[in-house]
């Protein structure tokens, strides 16, 4: 980011009905009590939070499906996050979406999308979440944030605000990523995408698997949003997260990557999710989380 130094609007979005367990809506308010204006302050970078509005819950939220969990509050949910994420962008500022479980990035991405068409993402993630309703064995929308994003799936998803698909695939770049369901590679294979997985930063090292993923996201686009899963980080430096996986990236691979990001000078949006204040220990979780944001928001050593 943030070429151009935008102001940021802070979007939290307490949020957790895309996930199985629950604790991620508890994410934004442990990552604003773990620092996060302070952060904002201390960088000079001009900012403001948008408090999350609750809507009164209708029945039609509560509709439900074994394979699509939750959809009625999660469709809600992101309708309404779309929106902010559209009227954050219009007001030339960086909207920063504090989750919540990853299927706030199905209403973030939709809300960028509107007024940037050639979008590039980098996901960086365990997993990538490319499930659809099809293809998922657990039914939980937070594994099919980025195949949505994508197209694929269930409309009510892929169709939010009326376009799809939101993303090229030559645009979208996943990094960290090492667990996948067997679906979720055919459809990785299929519609193109770049997956690095950990084996390529363990072969190659994190400073050129970034390199690779900036090039691709952002060839030819007016943008890059960074979707950042907490669970991307090692559990051991990263436990308090829903879906933790071992040898995932370690504390300083997570923080090149946020660097190399800012450097680009191409990230006009960003998301982190899936920090679980229930599972942390002594808020360290949340802590990394707001670390993250400063280096991609420009904090250096030096
Ligand atoms: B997260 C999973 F089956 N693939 O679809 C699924 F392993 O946003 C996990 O990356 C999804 O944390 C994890 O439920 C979603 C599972
Ligand atoms: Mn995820
Ligand atoms: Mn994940
Ligand atoms: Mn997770």
């Amino acid at each position: 980011m943030n070429k151009y130094r935008q102001p940021v609007t802070v979007l939290p979005v307490p949020f957790h009905f895309g996930a199985s367990r629950p604790g991620a809506s508890g994410g934004p308010e442990a990552v604003l009590q773990a620092g996060l204006p302070e952060k904002l302050q201390l960088l000079n970078q001009s900012y403001s939070i948008l408090p999350w509005k609750e809507t009164a819950e209708s029945a039609i939220e509560r509709r439900t499906l074994e394979r699509l969990r939750n959809w009625g509050r999660v469709l809600a949910m992101s309708e309404a996050l779309a929106h902010s994420v559209h009227a954050a962008m219009e007001n030339e500022t960086f909207p920063l979406t504090i989750g919540g479980d990853h299927s706030i990035a199905i209403g973030t991405i939709a809300g960028i999308t509107e007024r940037i068409q050639q979008l590039g993402v980098v996901w960086i993630d365990a997993h990538a979440d490319m499930n659809t309703p099809e293809t998922s064995l657990t039914g939980n929308i937070h594994g099919m944030a980025l195949a949505a994003s994508l197209g694929l799936g269930d409309s009510r998803f892929t169709d939010l605000l009326g376009r799809s698909p939101k993303l090229q695939a030559k645009r979208v770049v996943l990094v960290g990523v090492r667990e996948l369901d067997e679906g979720e590679k055919r459809n990785i294979y299929e519609t193109g995408i770049t997956c690095f997985t950990m084996h390529d930063i363990d072969r190659i090292g994190m400073g050129r698997v970034m390199e690779k993923a900036i090039a691709i996201a952002s060839y030819g686009s007016e943008g890059v949003h960074v979707s950042f899963d907490i669970d991307s980080v090692d559990p051991g430096e990263a436990p308090g997260t829903g879906t933790p996986v071992r040898g995932g990236l370690n504390y300083r691979e997570a923080h090149l990557a946020m660097e190399m990001l800012f450097d680009c000078g191409m990230v006009t949006s960003a998301d982190i999710v899936e920090v679980n204040p229930l599972l942390d220990t002594n808020g360290r979780t949340a802590r990394l989380a707001v670390e993250l944001i400063g280096s991609l928001l420009g904090e250096r050593i030096l």
